[in-house]
């Protein structure tokens, strides 16, 4: 059901189980035959398209939902209650991987996190998957497991809703603040879809939390393994404090320290204590650890600078699709923020921002779907402008922006209204910054005149 990245991969997966193979899609059938057509056509399987109906899907045994269907639907629940099997991705691989399996999940961090372990273990010398939401799905896997001796996969809540009893050897849950309760309706229901990640642990999986957060510390009962915690508060296994980071590892001592590594700030740090922990478990060594965090270049469309433009900063973050993502991010800079933010909406409560938004941000210039909700927000505490294109937006920032400024695309929202990907929105700001004049100081001066 859903025939995208993840749909795309369970048809060939399914087929090379030998499943006989049907496709329901939402998309009308006429942009469905065009975009899906090759595939349709060189796996001859049944489909259809335009919506799912109880017919069609009622031919199934086993029902393999894309991340992106909600399993709350009516549909779903008939189908369920006529014996219908519906499961994700993650309750097929559980139980048929036998290399050990590290799972990222969090509001934030993931894709950061995920990326982090992955490239120590490969330093380490050992042969890498890494997937899962950060966009190879785990059927690829599957299909060729041959050649990798572990798995690091970043897991979405969507993904961890249908996960069935899918347990990692190593999990890791970086944050959890509000994001998608479009689809999951409540903070505490999303809460329950990241606590999926720990439902089947056994006595010995490696649980890793972050210790400062009380929603990762709401653990589901009797969990038997060893909890490993990271943070800043007193008593967690990797304490976090000036550029530093400190963990008992055998009873002994370890320090990694960061002081001398410019644009090192409390956020990567997190993610360093976190992913520390885990590869610490998997056995790379301190060495290979620290070298590897060292090397480490952030990833692109996470407050990715991209130019200074007559003395302005300009940044890319992008990838920041819910309010504590942006919470973050404004906590870079001190002051004088021209944010940009506005897409479309997944629910989140944009008061949230209010505190931030009053510390740092001098304006706001706001596009996209969500435009006017984060109006009646924020516009009693932070002057509030509209902008029509990302282009628009990038032109009012310029024309506002003084030498000293930052100029930070953070949207707290989702990309889809105006974009494909939160990657294209932030291609379409980079493309736009680096297309401003260099000196629009004079243009400035010129239309005032
Ligand atoms: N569709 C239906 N019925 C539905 C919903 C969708 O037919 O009820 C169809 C759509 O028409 C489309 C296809 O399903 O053809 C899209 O499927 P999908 O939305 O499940 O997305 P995939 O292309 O399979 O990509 C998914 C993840 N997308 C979502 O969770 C929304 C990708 O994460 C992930 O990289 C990929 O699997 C591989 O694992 C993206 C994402 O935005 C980046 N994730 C969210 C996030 O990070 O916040 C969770």
């Amino acid at each position: 059901m859903g025939l995208g990245v993840t749909g795309r991969a369970a048809v060939r997966y399914s087929l090379s189980c030998g499943a006989e193979v049907l496709v329901s899609d939402s998309r009308l059938e006429q942009r469905f035959l065009a975009e899906e057509g090759t595939l349709l056509a060189a796996t001859a399987i049944a489909w259809e398209a335009g919506g799912h109906s109880y017919e069609f899907l009622h031919r199934a045994d086993l029902l393999l939902v894309s991340p992106g269907v909600d399993l709350d639907l009516p549909l779903l629940q008939r189908l369920r209650a006529d014996g219908v099997r519906i499961v994700g991705e993650l309750a097929i691989a559980a139980g048929q991987i036998d290399v050990p399996v590290v799972a990222v999940t969090g509001t934030n961090g993931k894709t950061t996190v995920t990326t982090l372990i992955g490239e120590i273990c490969r330093s380490a010398g050992k042969k890498v998957f890494v997937g899962g939401n950060i966009g190879t799905p785990l059927y690829e896997y599957l299909l060729d497991p041959a050649g990798y001796d572990m798995v690091v996969v970043e897991l979405s809540s969507f993904q961890l809703e249908s996960g069935g009893a899918f347990s990692p050897d190593v999990g890791l849950l970086l944050n959890i603040t509000p994001d998608h309760l479009d689809r999951h309706l409540s903070m505490e229901r999303y809460v329950q879809a990241k606590m999926q990640l720990f439902l089947h642990a056994k006595a010995e999986t490696v649980v890793v939390i972050n210790g400062d957060d009380p929603l990762c510390r709401l653990l589901p009962p009797g969990l038997p393994a060893v909890v490993n915690t990271f943070g800043k508060s007193e008593g967690c296994t990797a304490r976090c404090a000036d550029k530093r980071i400190s963990l008992l590892v055998d009873n002994e001592q370890e320090e990694y320290c960061f002081e001398d590594l410019e644009g090192i700030n409390d956020i990567t740090l997190m993610n360093y204590a976190a992913a520390i922990l885990a590869v610490r478990s998997l056995g790379c060594s301190h060495r290979t650890t620290e070298a590897g965090l060292r090397v480490f270049c952030p990833l692109p469309h996470r407050i990715e600078f991209v130019a200074e433009v007559n003395g302005v900063d300009y940044f890319n973050d992008s990838k920041a699709t819910n309010t504590g993502a942006v919470i973050g991010a404004l906590a870079q800079f001190e002051k004088n923020v021209i944010l940009l933010a506005g897409g479309r909406d997944k629910g989140d409560d944009y008061r949230l921002l209010r505190e931030s938004v009053a510390a740092g941000v001098k304006k706001m210039i706001v596009l996209g779907e969500s435009a006017g909700l984060l109006r009646d927000a924020l516009a009693d505490i932070v002057d509030i402008q509209p902008a029509q294109s990302m282009a628009d937006a990038v032109q009012i920032a310029a024309r506002e922006a003084m030498p000293g400024d930052i100029v930070l695309l953070s949207p707290a929202c989702a990309s889809f209204d105006m974009f494909t990907s939160y990657g294209h929105r932030g291609n379409e700001f980079k493309k736009a910054v680096l297309a401003l004049p260099s000196a629009l100081g004079d243009k400035k001066m010129g239309e005032a005149a």
